[in-house]
């Protein structure tokens, strides 16, 4: 386990690329449809409240929020989509950021998805699947509220998306995630250290 996960720190949020921090370095970034779990993710896997706001309304965090891990080390908690409610001319914004993000970010390293176990694979989710493959981004999927279903059944959708995903020419890895009952918190550590060091051993 690497302990200075719980020792992150708010950096800041941006609206774009512009106020960022530096590009140097390494960053994970945790993507995800809005309200999947993504901010409390990050609060679990911290064990810190409230270091990523999390919140009831989807849609909630609409900018990228970065946070220091260690000296050149940085997660990202993007914002979410696939919002109905989010008028066009903001889906259109958030997709702008996003492409600019996943385009230009050179220390990004690698990729969370988060999705909620109970509507895994979207219609974004799978963008975000082929986006790593295209750009060959190492991705580790966390299906979390797995809370909400009993364990055979959780385990029966990790079985399920495994295969969906067997295909694919790419490494990944999956498991279930709560942050309710902070279950799978050593695996998501043990996955956030090979995606570090995948990138620092190239
Ligand atoms: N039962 C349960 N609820 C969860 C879990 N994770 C998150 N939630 C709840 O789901 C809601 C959304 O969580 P967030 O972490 O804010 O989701 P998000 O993906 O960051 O959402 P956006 O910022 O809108 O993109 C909140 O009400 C959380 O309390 C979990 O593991 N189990
Ligand atoms: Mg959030």
């Amino acid at each position: 386990m690497n302990p200075l996960y719980h020792q992150a720190k708010f950096i800041n949020s941006s609206p774009d690329l512009k106020f960022t921090p530096p590009d140097l370095g390494l960053e994970i970034a945790f993507a995800g449809r809005s309200n999947a779990g993504k901010s409390s993710a990050i609060n679990t896997l911290t064990r810190q409240t409230g270091l990523a706001r999390t919140s009831k309304t989807p849609g909630r965090t609409q900018m990228l929020n970065f946070f220091e891990i260690a000296d050149q080390q940085r997660f990202v908690d993007l914002p979410g989509y696939g919002y109905a409610k989010v008028p066009l001319p903001v889906k259109k914004q958030w997709h702008q950021l996003m492409e600019t993000y996943l385009t230009k970010r050179k220390s990004l390293c690698g990729m969370v998805l988060v999705m909620d176990v109970r509507h895994p694979l979207t219609e974004f989710d799978w963008q975000m699947v082929e986006w790593c493959q295209h750009t060959k981004l190492p991705l580790h999927i966390i299906l979390t509220k797995a809370d909400k279903l009993n364990f055979g059944a959780a385990k029966n959708v990790m079985l399920q998306i495994e295969k969906e995903l067997s295909d694919l020419p790419m490494p990944l890895t999956l498991q279930l995630f709560s942050s309710l009952k902070k279950t799978g918190v050593d695996e998501i550590h043990a996955a956030l250290n090979r995606l570090f060091a995948a990138r620092q051993n190239r």
